[in-house]
């Protein structure tokens, strides 16, 4: 019998289905990763989380069981779905389950394998790092928020991924506008989705100084008490920034913190008179001028400052950086500086920790294990490579969170030009600086300065959307990377972001989905 519709008829009726019930998508090579892993196995099946299910966890691995407490509350945030967490000795039938293995030669240090099979999403790693990894592929699959009624389902397949560079992070000024620790948790979050690293935090400059140093308080009682504009500042007590340093650390993040000196001194100037060449305490400083303070060099005081600072700061960084700023000494005599920088460095390695900072102190001789922060001088960068540094890549031009998109976005700075989005994506950190090769690196980092940022609100419009690209760079090969093909993967990333409330930039340059 000849069906009434007819084809037309069926074929209309089948694209009315298709359109109206949300089918979930059983190709995993369709979700937009960002980072891009380095490959992807498609299945052909689905694998659905369903209230009964468990998260498995293998027995005895230190660290493993935060991983997987991790995945159950982000399962409850974006669908409300309670999951169960469980140890257990062997590999589970159903669920999902995590192992961290020693024989997968394959894989690297931070690498993982998600396996997502019709009953079981298992995830290995020879570390819980690589873990945490595989947990922020596998919530990219499902959409940020979920409605009770909708399924938890994943496309199966196989997932193999590794980063390119072991450096992958982004600073936060919270010097010249004070960020409180809920904020900063925030921050470290954004950096969490993208599988970022490093949180470098810059806690002293002119206008403010942002932890507390027990055996100088004045520092934060005068020189946080301000910020850019005269508003209140603030810091962080040591216990509020012990708490920053752990909620980090279970998110695989670690925080560098920077003193930045002999410049970018003033609020400690201010702070304590005897820091001074003349013995007399500088004013606040609220503006957003650099390069007009500096340290007193020859006074023995000096070392003994930095060298509480350091003891009491390394005593709270289990991380083995402390970033010593040395950018923008303009009036700092060049000889000085090179004798400040050659007379701090010995003082970190003292406190087992090792030295950063930014391209300046290659003109000081460098220590071993030392690391320049290229931002702005080829040669800073290159002196410093043939001192033996490593190098970690934050050019201003490209990787400046403070620079404006264009003339037309009014938040930011552009003394290193504009950075749309495609700026902000389309370099290579191996082959930008003649002479300095992939060997010489560690990886990348995107810093933002706060001269003209307040709230969070404005953090995340110059953060997003281009925080995805830098953490693309920092562990998606440069052969892997395309911009015509990335910006359709951030451009379904926009409905993430709207959905966690983020102020995002809406670029024109790339197409976001409605
Ligand atoms: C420079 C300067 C900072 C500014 C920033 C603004 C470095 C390393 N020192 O970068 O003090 O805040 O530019 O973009």
């Amino acid at each position: 019998m000849k069906n009434k519709f007819g084809f037309a008829g069926i074929l209309a009726l089948v694209i009315f289905q298709i359109g109206c019930t949300q089918q979930p998508s059983t190709d995993l090579s369709e979700t937009a990763f960002i980072p891009k892993p380095v490959s992807i196995d498609v299945t052909g099946n689905s694998f659905e989380l369903k209230e009964s299910s468990v998260i498995y966890y293998e027995e005895s691995v230190e660290g493993l069981q935060t991983v997987a407490e991790y995945l159950a509350l982000e399962i409850k945030r974006t669908s409300g779905v309670n999951l169960k967490v469980e140890s257990t000795n062997a590999t589970p039938k159903k669920g999902v389950y995590f192992t961290v293995v020693n024989e997968d030669s394959k894989l690297d240090t931070e690498g993982y394998e998600l396996n997502i099979g019709k009953k079981l999403i298992a995830i290995k790693a020879k570390t819980v790092a690589g873990c945490f990894y595989g947990v922020q592929t596998l919530l990219q699959i499902i959409p940020e928020k979920l409605h009770a009624e909708d399924p938890i389902e994943f496309a199966t397949g196989i997932i193999r991924d590794f980063p390119e560079f072991g450096y992958r992070g982004a600073m936060l000024d919270v010097s010249r506008h004070f960020f409180n620790v809920e904020e900063v948790k925030q921050f470290i979050d954004f950096l969490a989705m993208y599988k970022m690293n490093i949180l470098h935090l810059h806690l002293s400059d002119d206008q403010g100084w942002r932890i507390e140093i027990k055996s100088w308080p004045k520092l934060t009682e005068i020189g946080g008490s301000t910020e850019v504009g005269g508003g209140t500042g603030g810091f962080y007590t040591q216990e509020q920034y012990t708490e920053l340093v752990k909620y980090a650390q279970e998110r695989q993040i670690t925080i560098i913190p920077e003193i930045d000196m002999p410049g970018h001194t003033n609020a400690a100037l201010a702070s304590y008179a005897e820091l001074n060449c003349d013995g007399k305490a500088r004013e606040l400083y609220t503006g957003t001028e650099v390069g007009f303070s500096t340290f007193c060099t020859d006074k023995e005081i000096t070392y003994q400052f930095i060298d509480d600072v350091i003891r009491e700061l390394a005593a709270l960084t289990p991380g083995p950086y402390i970033h010593i700023g040395g950018d923008e000494s303009h009036v700092t005599a060049h000889d000085d500086y090179v004798y400040f920088v050659n007379r701090v460095q010995p003082i970190v390695l003292k406190y087992g920790k090792k030295v950063i900072g930014w391209d300046e102190i290659a003109n000081a001789e460098l220590v071993d294990d030392a690391t320049v922060q290229f931002w702005a001088d080829v040669e800073n960068t290159t002196t410093g490579v043939e001192k033996g540094a490593r190098v970690i890549m934050s050019p201003a031009a490209r990787a400046y969170l403070d620079m404006q998109y264009d003339s037309t976005t009014h938040l930011g700075l552009h003394w290193a030009g504009y950075i749309e989005v495609d700026h902000g994506y389309t370099w290579n950190p191996a082959t930008l600086v003649p002479g300095v090769t992939k060997e010489n690196i560690i990886g990348v980092e995107a810093p933002l300065w706060s001269e003209t940022v307040t709230n969070m609100d404005e953090v995340e419009f110059l953060v997003f959307p281009r925080l995805p690209g830098y953490a693309e760079i920092g562990w998606t090969a440069p052969e892997k990377r395309d911009w015509n093909e990335y910006k359709m993967r951030l451009a379904k990333h926009g409905k993430r972001f709207e959905d966690l409330g983020i102020n995002f930039y809406k670029s024109k340059r790339v197409p976001w989905e409605e």
